[in-house]
């Protein structure tokens, strides 16, 4: 299972892709209809910090030191996941607008290690794709992403058939799926809540928003999310939630913000 090469989409005798998997469920109809109704792109990648950046005097940057003596933070689409100082589901209206953000909506002078609360917003029952790119680029090294909520199809998974492109990226990613080229196929797709990434690929996967909230899609290394490799797909708005129970207990802010250099 899940080949390291990501050869997905093509037979072969020595190994079976997820994707190659078929469901023995029916499938929603409209996860399998050509266009989506929202279409997300989520490249992901380490952000490197220069040691003299990161120990600057009075500030506090959370990092990994990776096996290599790198010391980083993960990126996706971007942005470096912060989680708010109060849960969303229970005390929305306690958090300030700005503390959200996303890729197209990032904080002014964010700077390469943007850090904020990556969330996407979702209407509810919309028909969803999202695309994982990853420009780790590690080789051996696949990201298990994991989605809150939901089962998804897994729609595709592969490599750029471009094999004069040595690095996968977002940009490539965009241009192979303008070209019909980003690999799909609609018999019988399997439902998953997690799917490794397989390193300098990237993966096509599905499903209807049709369960209203705040949904977690982390990578599950949890050194990966202590790092940042998260973010939230809001499904639907609070009208869609049930009422906060009288007398639920509340919490806040804890922790000082960690300033942006
Ligand atoms: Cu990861």
């Amino acid at each position: 299972m899940n080949p390291l090469d990501a050869q997905c989409n093509r037979q072969r005798n020595d190994a079976i892709c997820v994707s190659q998997l078929k469901n023995a469920l029916e499938i929603d109809r409209g996860i399998l209809s050509e266009k989506p109704d929202v279409k997300i792109f989520l490249p992901f990648r380490f952000f490197v910090y220069r040691a003299e950046d990161l120990f600057q005097p009075n500030t506090y940057n959370r990092f990994l030191v990776a096996p290599t003596g790198d010391h980083v933070i993960s990126l996706i689409d971007e942005i470096s996941y912060l989680s708010a100082p109060a849960p969303l589901t229970s005390q929305y209206n306690d958090i300030n607008p700005e503390q959200f953000c996303n890729g197209d909506n990032r904080p002014a002078d964010c700077g390469p290690n943007c850090m904020c609360t990556h969330k996407i917003d979702i209407p509810l029952n919309a028909i969803v794709e999202v695309v994982l790119v990853d420009e780790v680029q590690q080789p051996n090294l696949s990201h298990p992403f994991h989605l809150h909520g939901y089962g998804f199809s897994v729609i595709g998974i592969g490599r750029s058939p471009d094999s004069s492109v040595k690095k996968i990226n977002l940009k490539h990613a965009l241009d192979l799926d303008r070209r019909g080229l980003l690999h799909r196929q609609y018999n019988l797709p399997p439902t998953k809540d997690t799917i490794a990434v397989p390193n300098n690929g990237y993966v096509v996967l599905r499903f209807r928003a049709d369960n209203p909230g705040f949904w977690l899609f982390h990578c599950h290394f949890l050194f990966h999310i202590v790092i940042g490799m998260n973010l939230i797909l809001q499904v639907g708005t609070n009208a869609d939630l049930p009422p906060v129970p009288p007398g639920f207990p509340t919490c806040g802010d804890h922790t000082p913000p960690i300033p942006i250099n």
